[in-house]
């Protein structure tokens, strides 16, 4: 594992001097810049051509205020974010983030890592991210519809399928995403299905794209333990999270034939020693939103346990499928000691970057989200794609599409790897290339 490059070090110093506070920020850009010594070495121009300072700073940043009225007749304000972080590739792409915790650090620190993501999964698309730290828990639907509206009545003059397409991330999902877009038709009088993805099926979304992030976490997982002669079937599988990406981790995971016995969210977590049953836990989270440990009440096999760590149940494969930097050192360690073979995270940056160090030095199979989860945005570019061409795919098709564009991320990562001296490492692997393919086509483009 590398340290950062002397000639990278003055770098990171002005995103630190630029962006104070915002440590999620720091820690994303310092886990790219680490991996790219080798790189700068080899290819000195991205340095004197100031790729980097360009990659740091984001090509446009928007902060706004939301007012919208409660159901108790009260005015509520939020702030939302959307930050539009490069367009070499393709118009920005990436979720909105609805969460108390959302402020312009952990915007900027998921539309910097969207970018290096976007380009490992091979599709014409840039890196950006938004969001508010309006929070969706315990809010009626109707305070819900007239927060997404009152949003989207800043946030569609900045957006476009030319422009900048978002989607669903924490607090984001199908319900969300429909009064967004009702509300973008109704301002602009445009149909532009292309504008937002992770649509509801009935009027333009994808099949897979609900599924689309944790089935193509569990293809990465896959690969990687394919790369190694090993595989998923009869692994026990802890997952974090109890939301979109957990769930479908978790019933991959499963019918690829592994064990899943355990999945979390912040009040604590759930155990299942007979198999996490997939159907009742998307009823609880999907269907009746309730918290993790009604599906414990509904369950006998299962335990909730209040508080506490998920990463203290013992097994082989990790998925952390919930937030950043949910899974430390301590937890890590805990891990390794219980004989995990392999981590990858379903969530953006969740270990922290102790945790991390711990899993590659001990030789654990370590995906980063960067990898790991692409396949949520990867299907959101297929449904980019059924959307300009008025079409709608079978879900078999869609799901081998999303399949072959992870083995792809996966060949992306081992490849680069392999070529700048750290093989096996899929985090150098995963920064190397995707930085590599954005560095040239912003190059191409000239100071822009
Ligand atoms: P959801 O809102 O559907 O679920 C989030 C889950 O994580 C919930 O179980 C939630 O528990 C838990 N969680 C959220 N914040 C915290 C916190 N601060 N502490 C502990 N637990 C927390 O979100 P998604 O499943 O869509 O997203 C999960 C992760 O995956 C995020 O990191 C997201 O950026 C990433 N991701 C999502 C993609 C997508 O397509 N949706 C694509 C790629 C990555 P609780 O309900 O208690 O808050
Ligand atoms: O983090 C992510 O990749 C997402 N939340 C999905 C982004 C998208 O545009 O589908």
């Amino acid at each position: 594992m590398s340290a950062l490059d002397p000639v990278l070090q003055p770098h990171y110093e002005t995103v630190l001097a630029r962006n104070p506070g915002e440590q999620e920020f720091h820690q994303a850009v310092l886990e790219v810049l680490e991996s790219l010594g080798p790189v700068v070495r080899k290819h000195r121009h991205y340095v004197d051509e100031a790729v980097i300072e360009r990659l740091c700073e984001p090509e446009r940043q928007l902060l706004f205020r939301v007012p919208w009225t409660d159901d108790q007749g009260r005015v509520q304000i939020n702030r939302a974010f959307r930050v539009e972080f490069n367009s070499a590739l393709g118009p920005y792409k990436g979720g909105l983030r609805f969460h108390p915790s959302v402020y312009l650090g952990i915007v900027k620190f998921l539309g910097f890592e969207q970018i290096f993501k976007n380009a490992l999964t091979g599709m014409p698309i840039g890196g950006g991210k938004g969001g508010s730290d309006f929070d969706p828990k315990g809010k009626s639907d109707a305070e819900v519809m007239r927060f997404c509206q009152s949003m989207m009545t800043e946030l569609y003059r900045h957006l476009g399928e030319y422009t900048d397409v978002p989607a669903g991330d924490i607090g984001v999902g199908g319900r969300e995403i429909g009064y967004l877009f009702g509300q973008y038709k109704r301002i602009t009088n445009r149909y532009e299905s292309g504008v937002l993805t992770g649509k509801g099926l009935a009027y333009g979304g994808s099949q897979v794209r609900t599924e689309a992030t944790g089935y193509g976490t569990v293809f990465f997982t896959e690969e990687m333990l394919k790369a190694r002669g090993q595989s998923l079937s009869g692994r026990r599988v802890v997952v974090s999270g109890s939301g979109n990406v957990a769930i479908y981790a978790a019933q991959k995971a499963a019918a690829l034939g592994a064990h899943v016995v355990a999945c979390s969210d912040s009040s604590g977590y759930v155990v299942d020693e007979d198999g996490l049953d997939v159907d009742l836990l998307k009823q609880v989270k999907e269907v009746e939103r309730q918290r993790i440990s009604a599906y414990a009440d509904q369950r006998r096999a299962a335990t909730f346990v209040a508080g506490g760590s998920v990463w203290d149940v013992r097994c082989e494969v990790a998925l952390p499928c919930a937030t950043q930097n949910e899974l430390d050192t301590d937890a890590a360690r805990t891990l390794l000691a219980n004989g995990v073979v392999a981590v990858a995270e379903g969530a953006n940056m969740p270990c922290t970057p102790g945790a991390t160090r711990i899993f590659r030095e001990g030789a654990v199979l370590f995906a980063p989200g960067k990898a790991a989860n692409a396949g949520g945005v990867a299907t959101s570019a297929l449904e980019m794609q059924q959307n300009a061409s008025r079409d709608s795919w079978s879900f078999a098709h869609t799901e081998e599409r999303l399949r072959d564009i992870m083995v792809g991320v996966h060949e992306r990562c081992a490849t680069a790897a392999d070529e700048y001296g750290t093989p096996g490492d899929y985090v150098s692997g995963a920064n190397i290339s995707s930085f590599i393919q954005v560095a040239d086509a912003m190059l191409s483009l000239g100071v822009v």
